[in-house]
Formats: C-alpha cells, sequence, structure tokens
C-alpha cells in the first residue's frame, strides 16, 4: 500500500523593509532559495517551507505553536543566511558582524530544540550549523579572519558559490563512513563565520585544512547534523565537489524511519 511521502520543512530566511520594486514596499518577506527544496524533492521527499511564529506576536493569539510544526513534519533543515545575534551566546556584537535577526533565532532555536526532543532529524547548513552549535552552548567566531583563525578565505563575494577548498573527514567518524572511508573532499564555502567552543554533545566530524570545522554531529540522536559548506549547491555544475546525495539521503532515511 502507498505511504505519504516524507514531509520536510524548511525554516525561512526574512527580508525585512522589502525594496519597492519587488512590489511588496515596506513588507516583510519569508523566502526559500530553491535548491535545498530542489534537492530534497529529487530525492523523493515533499519540502514546505514553514512561516516563523512569534511567541507574543500576533501568531501567538492564535491556535499554532512551533509543537504543531514539530508533530506534522518528519525533518527540519535550517537553511543559511543572517549572522546569528552573539548575545545567544553571551558576548556582544563585534564590529565585523553581519546582519542578525532576533526573530529568526527565536524560532529557529525553538524548532532546532523541538526536533531534537522528538528525535526527528535535523540538517543545519552554513548558519544552520552554527545554530546547532549555539544551541548546545557552544560559541561562535563572529569574523573568523578577525578572529585570526582562518588560514585560507571562506567566503569570496565575488565568486559566491563557485568558491570551494579542501576538507578533512576526521578518522573513523559518521560523515567519513557515508563517503566510503575517503579522506579529503572539495566543498562550497560561502561563510565568514565559525565554531569557536564546541556546544556539549557536539563531535567534529571534518575540518578545513587550516582548522576551521566545517561538519557537527550530535552523538545522542538519530541525525543531527550541520554542515559549513552548501550541499545544495554541488550540483553538475560543480562535479569535484563532495556529492550531496550520501548526506540528504542519510538524512531522508531517518525520516522516513521516524515516521
Ligand atoms: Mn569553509
Amino acid at each position: 500500500m502507498a505511504r505519504g511521502k516524507v514531509i520536510i520543512g524548511l525554516s525561512p530566511r526574512l527580508l525585512r523593509s522589502a525594496p519597492a520594486e519587488l512590489g511588496f514596499r515596506g513588507k516583510t518577506l519569508q523566502y526559500l532559495e530553491q535548491s535545498m527544496a530542489h534537492c530534497v524533492m529529487r530525492l523523493g521527499a515533499v519540502a514546505v517551507m514553514i512561516p516563523t511564529i512569534e511567541r507574543g506576536g500576533s501568531i501567538g493569539q492564535w491556535e499554532v505553536a512551533t509543537g504543531d510544526y514539530i508533530a506534522t513534519l518528519d525533518g527540519l533543515i535550517l537553511q543559511g543566511g543572517a549572522d546569528i545575534d552573539p548575545r545567544v551566546y553571551g558576548e556582544q556584537p563585534g564590529e565585523l558582524l553581519g546582519p542578525i535577526d532576533a526573530v529568526r533565532d527565536r524560532f529557529e532555536l525553538e524548532l532546532l530544540r523541538g526536533f531534537a526532543e522528538a528525535n526527528k532529524p535535523v540538517l543545519g547548513v552554513c548558519r544552520g550549523m552554527q545554530l546547532i552549535n549555539v544551541a548546545f552552548g557552544g560559541t561562535l567566531h563572529q569574523d573568523l579572519d578577525a578572529a585570526g583563525v582562518a588560514g585560507h578565505a571562506h567566503r569570496n563575494d565575488a565568486l559566491y558559490d563557485e568558491h570551494a577548498h579542501e576538507i578533512e573527514f576526521v578518522a573513523g567518524g559518521w560523515l567519513q563512513s557515508i563517503y566510503s572511508g575517503a579522506h579529503r573532499a572539495r566543498v562550497n564555502s560561502i561563510h565568514h563565520q565559525g565554531v569557536n567552543q564546541l556546544g556539549a554533545g557536539l563531535i567534529v566530524e571534518a575540518r578545513s585544512t587550516d582548522g576551521v570545522v566545517e561538519c557537527v554531529r550530535h552523538e545522542s540522536f538519530a541525525f543531527l547534523l550541520g554542515v559549513q559548506w552548501h550541499p545544495e549547491f554541488h550540483d553538475a555544475r560543480f562535479p569535484a565537489l563532495l556529492p550531496m546525495e550520501p548526506l540528504l539521503g542519510a538524512f531522508l532515511d531517518v525520516a522516513a524511519q521516524k515516521r
């Protein structure tokens, strides 16, 4: 008998005060860059974007809560985007901090904790990996260059998703195992922040050759993992980059088991 497909929620990016030329003068847009949704769909799951629920906001008086998303969906993908407010991990904003959005931080932290508690799979991409680290008590470098920890560029505004670097898998790690025991790979890099103190229960699965953390996994959950790169941009244009299918496939397998 046919069974319903796995349903994956993607948390949105927020654009406050959208420019008039988009036709939404002064409004807030919640949006999804399409590549990750297409990856999920290509592998046979349904992808839905889940608008923010603001505690104390107008939705708070309605009968919908973050828990309804957690109960309804089989897995969560945390997209990339704005920097996380450093006050979330007990630091004051530095000079090189990028744009932040407290509503998005609160919503995604609540989602992440809820999915973890339900032991439903969570995949964090770029900012999403950093959010996983912060959620478990870790801290971030607000800017890798300013912190003096990057030995090579992790972002190139002109090249954007064409900018890539090497990573090394931690020997014997889970990530290495799903990539057939490979030792190194090449991934894109579109970030200026990175993991500083590692959150509790998290294991580093890969680092770039300069030592910057590129993948973390929580040891206590079926699938709670973040990658600093954007696997959704590893498409046919970039045959030399690490294929996204093993990673996304493992995430969706756990989602199917939990369904
Ligand atoms: Mn990088």
